[in-house]
């Protein structure tokens, strides 16, 4: 691959998440974004990477959006060749100094029982609780469903 190739690719794949920075105390989630859903889908996943600039080990517990019944945190692993999602019961270490990303084919907010499907260009609010620095809002950028980021595909929930 030519630089300038992977120079295009990168810009490519950071481009949903050009979008917009939360901080609360030490945490920061940068890049929030979604893919859109089709009308008749129940769930849908979003996308952020978090840092930690705290001199202490924080976590990310849980997370709730006014558009989902319910919402996990969920990692994804290979499974017989299948790509399976599943909840992580003791939600992501952000590591103190360091990050944790959250991002296609791996681990990813999971919004369950959608309310109304994801549309692009709108900007889907969520709160993540983390266990040293509470609540943080943020807000996932819709981007179009044909825009694969990484061109994973979803298993399992199905
Ligand atoms: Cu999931």
């Amino acid at each position: 691959m030519t630089p300038r190739i992977a120079l295009a690719l990168i810009a490519a794949l950071a481009a949903p998440a050009s979008a917009q920075i939360t901080r609360h105390g030490s945490i920061t989630a940068a890049g929030a974004w979604s893919r859109a859903t089709s009308s008749r889908a129940s769930i849908g996943a979003g996308y952020v990477t978090v840092r930690n600039t705290g001199a202490q080990a924080d976590r990310l517990v849980s997370a709730t959006s006014p558009r989902a019944a319910k919402v996990e945190i969920h990692t994804m692993s290979l499974d017989d060749g299948i790509m399976r999602m599943r909840p992580l019961p003791n939600g992501l270490e952000v590591p103190a100094g360091g990050e944790a990303l959250l991002a296609p084919g791996g681990n990813h907010i999971m919004l369950i029982g959608l309310k109304s499907p994801l549309k692009a260009g709108e900007r889907v609010p969520a709160t993540l609780r983390f266990a040293r620095a509470g609540d943080v809002r943020i807000q996932f950028k819709v981007v179009g469903a044909g825009s694969t980021v990484a061109g994973v595909r979803q298993g399992g929930h199905q």
